[in-house]
């Protein structure tokens, strides 16, 4: 459990014992149940003492717009002027759930050139990030988890049923709903979120049964149509290029979870996501046990993550071109793959 330090307890109390001071939180492109999780609680617990906004690089996915007050969140993209506004009154700018300047997206310059104090609360690993101050810890389920302890360090008396939802959200969904990264603290922390009055069953529901039509379909055809299956690697490759997404009518979002469902396959250990977004191929990786898939990410494909669970991206190569090196890596690693299962 990572707790911050006396100097950042002292540093954020000192910030809330002045009203006028500005907050501004910012999770990373194309946010997660995490990220948006993490930031809204931050938001409920800052929102009490100082002025507060939420600023993500891009769009929040549709799945987290039920959030009590998650209006607030500002998407760069859409809000250019008022959040440059916004941001040059910032005294305190918290980097949520990442820990790489890059993943700030169009906010990275903005933030890099301002003068306020920045603070990174993130469990990725091999931070890179320049901050004054940082809480990072690999340890954890979740950001949401270290900004549980965050707000239970400084000011156990301030959770209030939005906060302890939002921090639900985040552990929730950056689990799988308690499939993976789980330790026994995220179960004590969980415990007394439910103490709180959260409703788990209403966020579930919200959260994982919010799908539309058109994903649900493009998922049938993913896994019907564009489900590679390597038997002798315990591996299965779903890809999907420009033209099948925009078949699907295809939005931020729609693919989350998708490289998740190979691994339900009897024998299939890795499971790889490669689509085309943004006119870049972009992969999800993802593993079982000892198999560390990360380290494929990070060597092959301008990427890498946690052991089990990390993204890539290939510039150069169109989706198919991308199943085909991606294929040839496998088949050339068998055997570390093996060694590691
Ligand atoms: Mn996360």
């Amino acid at each position: 459990m990572k707790l911050p330090d006396n100097k950042i307890k002292s540093f954020v109390e000192n910030i809330q014992s002045q009203r006028e001071k500005n907050v501004v939180i910012v999770p990373h492109v194309n946010p997660d149940g995490d990220a948006i999780g993490a930031s809204m609680a931050l938001y409920h617990y800052f929102s009490a003492t100082n002025k507060c906004s939420v600023i993500a690089p891009s769009s929040s996915p549709e799945f987290l717009k039920w959030m009590p007050q998650s209006e607030i969140v500002l998407d760069y993209q859409e809000n250019k002027e008022s959040c440059e506004a916004i941001f040059s009154k910032a005294d305190l700018i918290i980097i949520a759930d990442h820990n790489a300047a890059n993943r700030s997206g169009d906010l990275e310059l903005l933030i890099a050139n301002n003068s306020a104090i920045k603070l990174m609360i993130d469990h990725h690993p091999e931070p890179s990030y320049p901050v004054d101050y940082q809480i990072s810890c690999t340890k954890v389920s979740s950001t949401a988890e270290l900004v549980f302890n965050f707000i239970n360090t400084i000011n156990p008396q301030s959770f209030t049923i939005d906060i302890a939802s939002a921090i639900y959200v985040g552990i929730m969904t950056d689990t799988g709903n308690f499939m993976h990264n789980v330790q026994p603290d995220t179960f004590k922390i969980v415990s007394q979120l439910i103490a709180l009055n959260i409703d788990r069953e209403q966020i579930y529901d919200k959260v994982f049964n919010n799908y539309s039509v058109d994903r649900m379909r493009l998922m049938g055809y993913a896994l019907s149509k564009k489900m590679m299956i390597l038997k002798d690697l315990g591996t299965a490759i779903l890809y999907l290029d420009k033209n099948e997404l925009e078949e699907f009518n295809y939005k931020i979002g729609d693919t989350e979870g998708f490289v998740n469902m190979p691994l339900a396959i009897k024998g299939i250990n890795i499971s790889i996501l490669i689509m085309e977004r943004d006119g870049v191929v972009k992969m999800s990786f993802r593993s079982k046990g000892a198999v560390a898939i990360n380290t494929i990410a990070k060597k092959y494909f301008n990427g890498g993550g946690h052991m089990n669970a990390a993204g890539g991206m290939e510039p150069d190569l169109s989706v198919d071109q991308t199943l085909v090196k991606l294929i040839e890596i496998l088949k050339q690693n068998a055997n570390l793959l093996d060694e590691l299962k």
